[in-house]
């Protein structure tokens, strides 16, 4: 047998390539030590995949014969090398959230696996120069993991509901009468703000219930399908039922018909059919603390962006879902959504200082403010920055718990935290209520920035790392379900790291070492994407409903002359097609990228025009260091590339429906959309983009790689090779000179692409379906574990409060 043969039956059996690596680097020495020492020549500490894949690919340059190798296998998969004293430590990532750890030594070709302490150690001592601490805390919750309630396959991972349900039901009927016990006890806790649901005392046990139902349905299947509930009740209600069973006659006997299926042989989908019949979402809580929250003037300020979009538009979507599901279940009641945040007294001409304000589009659901205070209780009368608000959050949570069970007079259903801060408050606030906690993060900051652990200290004056990452760990693992975007956001791509993954294992030198922070195979994560509001960003063909009225406007927009602090730049051939961008000034959205891209593309300048709304054109409009930085690199490009007839930058921000009426008047033009980002975590403006027909060009790092299917519904394009990225444009525009049908298709596709992936439609039924199933198993099961709870809690008074005190103190 070949050793390659055994080396990959190996690795299959295991799934590590570690043992054939030890192996390779003992006996293949020479080779081994030529690819070392051109690493360790390199002199830099830390190695990345991108920077293994360039090196490696010189190697084989050089030596063809590397290429079939383990070693260069290794260090395809390998994510990051630590390099120091003659030692390279490699961590590899076989798939998804599977690591192994390899050391070997440069000079003796010593080679052994090491555990991740011993890894995180090594990276430790290597950033410090030699100061770790042999004491340091070590944060590891896999104590805690339930392994028969953890998912195996990586396909899997995102589809937590569904396995749950499977896990979980044939468990609990596993053992006889167990199951139907505890199904009797929750229909029995259902009720309304004092209002009786599902069934009342006069039903004592399961026989009972079987019995009841039995003799409800004789009758129920005589009347007419669609006779009223009010009609049935009298007679329901003397066996034992009460409101909650269905609208009519049809639809109780329906509801009916699938409990007694479940008391005979339960199945999963039975169980999540019958959940979506009974009435046990009312209200829900959804909470934003950070400022500007609001629903106009107060997109592109610091802190404000897609969050706030995604959130107004899940309240519609959601209050939707719920008025639906209860008019079918025959419930006269109001469905209630309050957004949480926080009130902003010098409110800077937004409603942020208001108490409570209607949300636009829904019936009931209103923003709910509530300021933060010192401890010695005065109001905090300016925006704090996001990094900032820490210390503000413990007292927060206890205001908003007050002041959220007055507006509703009771307690929410459901409580949905969003980023890291909101997840926090979700976290602290649903233990004292014991309501069920889902989380968004929106974009978790810990990918965006390199080495934002390792180097914590370096950035701590102005980002406070190290309470958010304790506040991630913390809400990650407190949450009953966790939703995401994407499947990357949860566990990456075959190459690269997810944003949930990156918090499994790292090191924050001189604060404590995490082990194993959360587990991406945990059933508590599901993919529920978001939409783009169908009423804004509908597809430019739809002519009758166009906002033809703007078309003025847009067209100065785009072509008139420069309003001081407004805009720069005036197109001088109006013909060509437009690139178009349109993002928050930060640096991570790299607008300044595009623009560089653009000046040295000879080829793009001369087959297109650029737009990009972004920022202030006026650094004195801002008030972001950040933000100030590109504006001062976005006039330097204009200035030294000569760049004012060819690109138009708009420093204004633009209300909704004007955006989506720009991305249409592009798409008449047969223009594209660029989203250059150097990470994103989702990109709505992606999909608005494409609902409204324009082809798009996107970053392929974080939620685009996956919403764009590359070279069919659009293009990926890598932010760090901005030539390729130009050239691609490039060709695609040259492919629509020579082919008109070539635009319309990848329009049409991006159109598709996004009516059958991403709506809010099917957004609200999957939310609601997770609530509903979550607490049901929370209910009946042993999901909720004391311990994991109690060890958080520690973590939580040990760690995060003296580190959100200490913002203070500086
Ligand atoms: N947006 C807008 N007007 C502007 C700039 C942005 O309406 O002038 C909206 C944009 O349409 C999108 C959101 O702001 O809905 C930005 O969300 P995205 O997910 O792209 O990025 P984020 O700002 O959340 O990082
Ligand atoms: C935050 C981001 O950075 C975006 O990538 C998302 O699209 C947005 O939130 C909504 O989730």
């Amino acid at each position: 047998m070949s050793e390659l043969f055994l080396e990959q039956r190996h690795e299959q059996s295991t799934g590590s390539l570690a043992p054939a690596l030890i192996e390779f680097v003992r006996e293949q020495r020479n080779q081994t030590h030529r690819v070392f020492h051109w690493l360790s020549s390199l002199q830099r500490p830390f190695l990345l995949r991108s920077d293994l894949a360039d090196a490696l690919e010189q190697l084989c340059q050089q030596d063809a014969e590397l290429q079939q190798t383990v070693l260069a296998r290794a260090l395809q998969q390998c994510q990051e090398a630590t390099l120091a004293q003659s030692w390279i430590y490699l961590a590899l990532r076989r798939r998804v959230a599977r690591w192994d750890f390899v050391r070997l030594h440069i000079e003796t070709m010593d080679a052994q696996p090491v555990s991740v302490d011993e890894y995180l150690v090594f990276k430790e001592r290597t950033a410090t120069g030699g100061h770790e601490d042999p004491w340091e805390l070590e944060i590891d919750m896999s104590p805690f993991y339930r392994d028969q309630y953890k998912l195996r396959e990586e396909g899997s991972i995102g589809h937590g509901v569904k396995f749950l349900n499977r896990r979980l039901s044939s468990r609990l009927f596993e053992e006889i009468g167990k199951g139907d016990r505890r199904l009797l006890n929750f229909l029995r806790v259902h009720s309304y703000r004092g209002q009786l649901l599902m069934l009342n005392e006069s039903i004592g046990d399961v026989a009972g219930l079987r019995n009841a139902l039995r003799q409800a349905l004789l009758p129920l299947r005589r009347r007419p399908a669609n006779t009223p509930y009010e009609e049935l009740a009298p007679e329901l209600r003397a066996l034992g039922f009460e409101p909650g069973w269905g609208c009519d006659a049809a639809r109780v006997r329906n509801t009916m018909g699938l409990l007694l299926d479940i008391l005979e042989a339960p199945s999963p989908q039975s169980i999540e059919e019958f959940l979506g019949r009974i009435p046990m979402i009312f209200s829900i809580a959804i909470l934003s603390p950070h400022g500007w929250f609001g629903q106009s003037n107060v997109l592109g300020r610091p802190d404000t962006g897609g969050q706030v979009v995604y959130i107004l538009d899940q309240v519609r979507a959601l209050e939707r879902e719920m008025r639906a599901r209860l008019v079918e279940q025959g419930i006269d009641i109001e469905p209630e959504v309050i957004v949480v945040t926080r009130l902003i007294p010098e409110s800077e001409g937004t409603t942020s200082d208001q108490r409570l304000e209607p949300i636009a589009g829904t019936r009931n659901a209103r923003i709910l403010r509530v300021p933060f205070r010192s401890d010695s209780g005065d109001v905090l009368q300016h925006w704090v920055s996001r990094f900032f608000i820490w210390p503000y959050l413990e007292r927060f949570a206890l205001d908003a718990e007050t002041e959220l069970l007055a507006e509703l007079g009771g307690r929410p259903d459901l409580i949905i935290g969003n980023y890291s801060d909101g997840n926090l408050v979700a976290s602290l606030m649903s233990r004292r209520l014991g309501v069920s906690q889902c989380n968004i993060a929106h974009a978790l900051e810990k990918t965006k920035y390199l080495f934002s652990d390792l180097y914590w200290r370096d950035n701590e004056d102005r980002y406070h790392f190290s309470c958010q990452f304790t506040a991630d760990l913390i809400a990650m693992n407190t949450a009953d379900f966790i939703v995401t975007s994407t499947y990357q956001e949860i566990a990456g791509t075959d190459n690269t790291l997810g944003q949930y993954e990156s918090y499994i294992n790292f090191t924050m030198p001189g604060l404590y070492r995490v082990v194993a922070g959360v587990d991406v195979y945990d059933p508590k994560f599901n993919i529920v994407s978001p939409g783009a509001d169908e009423e804004i960003y509908f597809p430019y063909t739809e002519t009758p409903r166009r906002l033809d009225h703007l078309h003025a406007d847009i067209e100065q927009l785009m072509f008139g002359e420069p309003v001081l602090g407004q805009s720069r730049g005036q197109l001088q051939d109006t013909d060509k097609p437009l690139l178009f961008s349109m993002a928050r000034l930060d640096r991570i959205k790299n607008i300044s990228g595009l623009v560089d891209w653009y000046a040295h593309s000879p080829e793009l300048r001369e087959r297109v025009n650029l737009l990009v709304v972004a920022g202030h054109v006026d650094g004195n409009g801002s008030g972001d260091h950040e933000e100030r930085e590109q504006i001062d690199l976005m006039h330097h490009l204009m200035n030294s590339h000569g760049l004012d007839g060819q690109v138009r930058w708009l420093g204004i921000h633009l209300e909704k429906s004007l955006a989506g009426e720009l991305y249409r008047c592009i798409a008449d033009r047969h223009g594209a959309f660029v989203q250059p980002a150097l990470f994103e975590a989702f990109g709505l403006t992606v999909i608005e983009a494409m609902s409204c027909g324009l082809p798009t060009f996107a970053t392929q790092y974080g939620g685009p790689a996956e919403i764009i299917e590359h070279g069919q519904s659009g293009f990926h394009i890598d932010p760090n090779h901005g030539d390729q990225a130009a050239a691609q444009i490039v060709q695609f525009f040259s492919d629509c000179a020579q082919d008109s049908a070539h635009w319309l298709n990848f329009s049409e596709a991006a159109m598709a692409r996004v009516q059958e992936r991403y709506t809010w439609r099917r957004y609200a039924e999957r939310m609601m379906t997770l609530a509903r199933v979550y607490g049901f198993w929370k209910y009946v099961t042993d999901l909720e574990s004391a311990e994991t709870a109690r060890y958080l809690e520690m973590f939580y008074a040990l760690k995060f409060r003296p580190l959100a005190a200490g913002i203070l103190q500086h």
